[in-house]
């Protein structure tokens, strides 16, 4: 059935994704670093649907990349980032990315961003549904109060 199919691509490029209604975000904050650094954002993510809902894209205009990346510690304390290509936020839990686990990396500010103003990310699932979430930016030496 070809155009089904076609109907079906024409709605996975669709600009009106469906609102993904079952998950919420808490204390979205981006610690701003000096320079061109990357700045990294942290969010606290609650799904409350009965099936699991996992991000495949993350998407801003205010940076020119944006990415999921996972922070781990070897044994001998040194720590590394990875980049995840999807993070699933399993059925009725909460998935935090905070300074020691997974955090958005987000790379060369479009225009600049200082302490203060709000920086706006789309969370795209895997299912299609986008969830839009508001950072506030805060400075380099911002505690995590998560
Ligand atoms: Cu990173």
């Amino acid at each position: 059935m070809p155009a089904l199919l076609f109907v079906g691509l024409l709605h996975i490029g669709s600009a009106y994704a469906k609102q993904a209604n079952h998950v919420t975000a808490e204390h979205a904050w981006i610690r701003l670093l000096p320079g061109d650094l990357p700045a990294a954002g942290y969010v606290t993510l609650q799904n409350n649907d009965a099936k699991a809902a996992t991000i495949a894209a993350v998407q801003t205009n205010a940076y020119t990349s944006a990415m999921i990346h996972q922070s781990t510690q070897d044994a001998d304390g040194m720590s590394h980032m990875a980049m995840v290509d999807h993070l699933a936020i399993p059925a009725h839990a909460a998935v935090s990315l905070s300074p020691s686990g997974y955090h958005l990396m987000l790379e060369h500010a479009s225009h600049p961003v200082k302490p203060g103003d709000s920086v706006n990310v789309t969370l795209r699932f895997a299912d299609g549904s986008e969830l839009p979430v508001s950072f506030l930016v805060r400075p380099a030496n911002a505690v995590d109060t998560n």
